[in-house]
């Protein structure tokens, strides 16, 4: 009996060792998910294409499992691989240009907003990397504000889905 308490109480210290182990590291994975210029040469991490050369907002973000975050040329490519069921559930921080406070020609890089809040508007005429885009801004008002200019409808990041990236593509460049 007294050898079943023993082994009870070290499978709990074990157990809360262990929690606490997870909640420390849940902390340093937050700290250290955030912003990172993108550099001049650095790739799409879908395309391969060097992403500092094209006009349009691009994208960044952190998935469980891959270290480090993965840039992206454009909002549309970033959306193309957070919408593949194989990684949908695996997205952590993502980040977009707020493109009310960048020029769209070569948006600058101390410009990013959580891209899970930001505003999408899809069915524009500007052009990204890979042509028709998602514009993605930080405030509600300013993505209706480039809809009324631009054309297109406001969306947020949980209403761009698969469907929505379809009819963006199918768009005449
Ligand atoms: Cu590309
Ligand atoms: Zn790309």
């Amino acid at each position: 009996m007294r050898n079943l308490t023993k082994v009870l109480l070290t499978a709990l210290l074990a157990v809360g060792v262990l929690a606490l182990q997870g909640c420390q590291d849940q902390k340093t994975e937050a700290m250290v998910q955030q912003v990172i210029a993108i550099e001049k040469a650095d790739q799409c991490h879908l395309c391969g294409m060097t992403i500092s050369k094209y006009p349009g907002p691009k994208g960044q973000l952190y998935s469980r499992g891959i270290s480090g975050n993965m840039k992206f040329c454009s909002t549309r490519d970033m959306f193309a691989f957070i919408l593949d069921p194989e990684n949908q559930h695996n997205i952590q921080q993502a980040f977009v240009h707020d493109m009310a406070v960048t020029p769209w020609g070569h948006p600058e890089e101390d410009t990013y907003t959580d891209a899970k809040l930001a505003f999408y508007v899809v069915g524009h005429g500007k052009k990204g990397a890979m042509g028709p885009t998602l514009a993605s801004f930080s405030k509600r008002q300013d993505a209706s504000d480039f809809a009324a200019s631009e054309g297109g409808k406001v969306l947020t990041f949980e209403q761009v889905d698969l469907q929505v990236m379809a009819a963006m593509t199918k768009m005449k460049m």
